[in-house]
């Protein structure tokens, strides 16, 4: 198949499970498009049967706002029109999925090059609902040929606030479990942890919905009881805050904040718990990153979270904001050697037989042919 993909080329989870995608399916055979306004993060744009096309905003001084979601709609045209695409794929609702409609719209009278939108979250939970965008959220969800969640969480929230009538295909996110991999011996730790320290990481795009000031909170009670240090990985607006509390706990000498980082699997596989907060998670990619590298999660009992991590076998489930409940199981973890291997192998053994790569990538395969053979 002829594929082009829209997603957020930045640091997120909803860019890296497309790019991820896309690379994946090149690797299949399929031919890729990647329609976008900069080269997503985790690409290399020389890999075999990958294209990239970047989408150009001109601005004039009429222009307060660049009408990104025109430029957008006029390029996935060109480009589904000069190599005769057989579908578009965008990731996140707005505006991409309002693009993809454009775009199948002008090409209507030509051919029918049907899109896919694929829900990854905030897109319906967060921005989607502010009523500035709600309207057409709702009305480019239902106009589209196909539409996935990455969660039944989030599938079921879509239903509710938006009543859409479109049917809504759950492909959770998935890991590659070859390059997210343990490494027992956790070549190069010391370069984190000198002083034989155990690791609790951290990765995010430091947005208020991760809840990052927990994580300083919860490590400060962790580093009441045990030698560890915490990596901090990634970046965004609660970035200085973090900093600020980590000294003001007097924590600041414990904690790495690395910021936006390539081949994360590289550091997260060194850790031996990795720690996410979140207020909401519609999947939560990072834990199952963790997970893939034999790195028990500890998060919340949130949204499509216990999709992911089952409470008490490959990880730990804590409410929202309970610092003690969240410090408590992450002493655990570094503390009980068995429990960590224990929860070690099952985090590994759930990424890989229900989030592995090569079992959820048949399912866009699938629901490709589906949507291409609709009429
Ligand atoms: O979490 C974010 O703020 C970023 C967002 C994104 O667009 O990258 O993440 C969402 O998509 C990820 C990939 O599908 C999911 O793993 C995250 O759980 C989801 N974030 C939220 O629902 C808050």
């Amino acid at each position: 198949m002829k594929i082009g993909i829209t997603c957020y080329p930045t640091y997120g989870g909803s860019g890296i499970v497309a790019t991820e995608l896309g690379l994946e399916l090149a690797a299949r055979g399929h031919e890729i498009h990647f329609i976008t306004y900069a080269n997503p993060i985790r690409l290399d744009p020389g890999t075999h049967r990958i294209h990239y096309h970047e989408v150009e905003v001109s601005n004039y001084p009429l222009f307060q706002y660049p009408p990104y979601c025109l430029a957008l709609a006029s390029r996935m045209a060109e480009v589904a029109e000069v190599y005769q695409l057989d579908l578009l794929h965008v990731h996140y609702a707005i505006p991409h999925s309002v693009s993809a409609l454009l775009a199948r719209d002008m090409l209507s009278a030509k051919r029918r090059v049907p899109f896919v939108t694929t829900l990854h979250g905030t897109d319906i939970t967060l921005v989607g609902m502010d009523r500035s965008y709600y309207g057409i959220t709702q009305y480019s969800i239902e106009k589209s040929d196909g539409v996935t969640s990455i969660s039944e969480d989030l599938r079921r929230q879509t239903l509710d606030v938006f009543k859409i009538q479109n049917e809504i295909r759950v492909i959770h996110n998935f890991v590659n479990c070859d390059v997210y991999a343990p490494d027992i011996d956790r070549h190069g730790i010391e370069d984190y942890a000198p002083n034989g320290e155990k690791l609790v990481i951290h990765l995010s795009n430091f947005r208020p919905v991760k809840r990052v000031l927990d994580c300083i909170r919860v490590f400060a009670d962790v580093r009441k009881d045990v030698n560890a240090r915490l990596l901090m990985v990634g970046d965004g607006p609660d970035r200085g805050p973090a900093e600020h509390l980590a000294h003001q706990l007097g924590i600041k000498e414990h904690v790495d904040f690395l910021g936006k980082q390539n081949n994360v699997e590289r550091l997260i596989r060194l850790a031996h718990v990795i720690h996410m907060p979140s207020e909401m998670e519609s999947f939560g990619l990072a834990a199952l990153e963790g997970m893939a590298c034999g790195v028990p999660p500890v998060g919340t009992r949130v949204g499509g979270v216990p999709e992911c991590i089952t409470d008490q076998v490959d990880g730990f489930l804590e409410a929202v904001g309970d610092i003690r409940g969240q410090s408590e199981r992450i002493k655990s973890l570094l503390t009980d050697e068995s429990l960590h291997l224990r929860m070690s192998t099952a985090a590994r053994k759930t990424a890989t037989t229900r989030f592995c790569t090569t079992k959820i990538i048949q399912q866009y395969e699938r629901y490709y042919e589906e949507v291409i053979a609709r009429k």
